[in-house]
C-alpha cells in the first residue's frame, strides 16, 4: 500500500466522525475551475476540447503528470476501424471514425488520418467464423466490412505469405476499406492547441496526488504535486492508472492494468500498403510516412505499472511478423517501448459517471482506445457538462459491471490480452 493509499483509507474511516471536516477538508485552494481534467491524452485533451466548443465551458484546467501525449497517446501503433460486434460499440467507434474524417480540419493541424485499409486475418476456422459473424453484424450497423479470400489479401497486400504450408496459414481476411492509421502525437498536439486557444489551462508536470471531496461526499478539487487546486467537476482520463486515482476518491474499478509493447524498424521506401492485424499470432503491421514498419505485440501476462514489457513477448511478435511477410526476414528493429493498457472483463470502455457527485470517469479502453479519441473526448464532454450521458455512451456505465450489462467485445479487441 502507497503512502497516499493509506492516507485515503484513513480519511475514509474518519469520514462523518466530529471534526471530521476541520481535519480533512482542505483549505480553500487558490484557484477554482468549473471542470479539471485529470490526464492529458488525446482523450483528456480532446474532452477539454470538446466541453469548451460544443458547451461553452472554458474554466478548465488539463493536470498531466508527464508532457502532453506521453501517454498511451504516443505510444500507440495508431490504428484505426470500427469493426466491433455490438450495436453500442458500432455507436461509439463509428462516431469516432467520422471525426476522424474531418480532424485535421476542425483543429486546423494535420494529424495526417489515412484510411488505407484494416486487413484482420484469419487462420483457422474458428477465425473464419468469427469474422464473418463480425462482417454480418457489421454491415446491419452501417459499419464496412468486407471477406477477402486468402488471394484477395495478397492483392490487397503483396507482402502477405498466403502459402499453404506456412506455420500460421493465411484462410482469408476481413478488410475494412475506411479503417486506417493517423499520427498519435499530432492529435494531442492539435486538441491542446484548439483547446488552449478556447482558454483552458494545460498543465503539465502537475500529478494529481489526491482527490478532494466535501462533507457529503461531493468533489471539490485536487491535490497536486503543486497545490491544491478547487473544481465543481474532475474528470479521470488517466489510463492505466485509473485505479490509483480512483481509489483517492474512494471508488474501486473493475480494471486491471498490463504492459503492452510496440516496436519500429528502419526506414525503408513505402512497401507495405495497408494495416494488417492478426490476433492469432499475436502481430500486427503498417508503415509510417517516414517509413518505418510499426509493429505491434501483445499484452504481457502480469499486472504492472512499468512502461516496458517482457523480451520474449517482442521475439514471438517478431517471429510472427517474419512467417507472415518473409521479406521482412533481414529488418533491423530500431526502437521498442511499452505503455499501460487498463482493462476491464468485458474489454468494452467505461465512460460514466461515478458515486461520487461531480466524479467522472474515461477509461477501460484497453489495447484499443487511441482510435475512439475523438469519438470519447466528444462523448464525455456531453457527459460531464450535463451530468448525463450521451446516448452514445449510456450503455458504457461503471454500473454495467454490477448490473450485468456487459458488452463483451473480446473478440474484436484484435490485440491477444
Ligand atoms: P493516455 O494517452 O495514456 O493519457 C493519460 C495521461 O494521464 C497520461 O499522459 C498520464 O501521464 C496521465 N496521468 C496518469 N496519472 C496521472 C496523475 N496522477 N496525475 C496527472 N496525470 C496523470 N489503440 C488503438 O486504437 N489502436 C492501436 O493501434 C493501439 N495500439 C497501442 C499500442 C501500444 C503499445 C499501446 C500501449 C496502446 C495502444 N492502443 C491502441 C491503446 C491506446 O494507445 C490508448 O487506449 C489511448 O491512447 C488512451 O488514450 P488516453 O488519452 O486515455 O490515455
Ligand atoms: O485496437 O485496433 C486496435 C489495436 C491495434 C493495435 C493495438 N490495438
Amino acid at each position: 500500500m502507497t503512502p497516499f493509499n493509506a492516507l485515503t483509507l484513513a480519511k475514509e474511516a474518519l469520514r462523518g466522525q466530529k471534526g471530521w471536516e476541520k481535519q480533512w477538508t482542505n483549505p480553500e485552494p487558490k484557484s477554482k475551475y468549473d471542470v479539471i481534467i485529470i490526464g492529458a491524452g488525446g482523450h483528456g485533451l480532446g474532452t477539454a476540447y470538446y466541453l469548451a466548443k460544443e458547451h461553452g465551458i472554458t474554466n478548465i484546467a488539463v493536470l498531466e503528470k508527464g508532457w502532453l501525449g506521453g501517454g498511451n497517446t504516443g505510444r500507440n501503433t495508431t490504428i484505426i476501424r470500427s469493426n466491433y460486434l455490438y450495436d453500442e460499440s458500432a455507436g461509439l467507434y463509428n462516431h469516432s471514425l467520422n471525426l476522424w474524417k474531418t480532424l485535421s480540419q476542425e483543429l486546423n493541424y494535420n494529424v495526417m488520418f489515412s484510411p488505407r485499409g484494416v486487413m484482420m486475418l484469419a487462420h483457422s476456422v474458428h477465425d473464419v467464423q468469427s469474422a464473418q459473424r463480425h462482417i454480418h453484424a457489421n454491415r446491419l450497423n452501417g459499419v464496412d466490412n468486407q471477406w477477402l479470400t486468402p488471394q484477395q489479401a495478397k492483392e490487397y497486400c503483396p507482402p502477405l505469405d498466403i502459402s499453404k504450408d506456412s506455420r500460421y496459414p493465411v484462410m482469408g481476411a476481413a478488410l475494412q476499406r475506411s479503417g486506417g492509421t493517423a499520427r498519435h502525437d499530432a492529435v494531442a498536439w492539435g486538441y491542446a492547441r484548439k483547446a488552449s486557444a478556447l482558454g483552458v489551462d494545460i498543465i503539465q508536470n502537475c500529478e494529481v496526488t489526491g482527490i478532494n471531496r466535501s462533507p457529503d461526499g461531493k468533489v471539490t478539487g485536487v491535490e497536486t504535486n503543486r497545490g491544491t487546486i478547487g473544481a465543481k467537476k474532475v474528470g479521470v482520463v488517466a489510463a492505466g492508472h485509473t485505479s490509483v486515482l480512483m481509489e483517492m476518491a474512494g471508488v474501486r474499478m473493475p480494471l486491471e492494468s498490463y504492459p503492452l509493447q510496440a516496436l519500429v524498424s528502419e526506414p525503408v521506401k513505402p512497401c507495405f500498403p495497408c494495416v494488417v492485424m492478426s490476433n492469432a499470432v499475436h502481430a500486427y503491421i503498417s508503415q509510417s510516412d517516414k517509413g518505418e514498419l510499426v509493429i505491434g505485440a501483445g499484452t504481457d501476462q502480469y499486472l504492472s505499472y512499468s512502461q516496458t514489457g517482457s523480451m520474449h513477448i517482442l521475439q514471438h511478435t517478431l517471429d510472427a511478423i517474419v512467417e507472415l511477410y518473409p521479406m521482412f526476414s533481414r529488418m533491423k528493429m530500431l526502437r521498442t517501448w511499452g505503455g499501460i493498457v487498463d482493462v476491464t472483463p468485458d474489454r468494452s470502455p467505461i465512460l460514466s459517471k461515478t458515486p461520487v457527485g461531480g466524479l467522472y470517469v474515461n477509461c477501460g479502453w484497453g489495447t484499443g482506445g487511441f482510435k475512439a479519441t475523438p469519438g470519447s473526448a466528444n462523448v464525455f464532454a456531453h457527459t460531464i457538462a450535463n451530468d448525463a450521458p450521451h446516448k452514445i455512451n449510456e450503455g458504457f456505465t461503471l454500473d454495467r459491471f454490477r448490473s450485468g450489462r456487459l458488452i463483451d467485445e473480446a473478440a474484436a479487441a484484435a490485440v491477444a490480452h
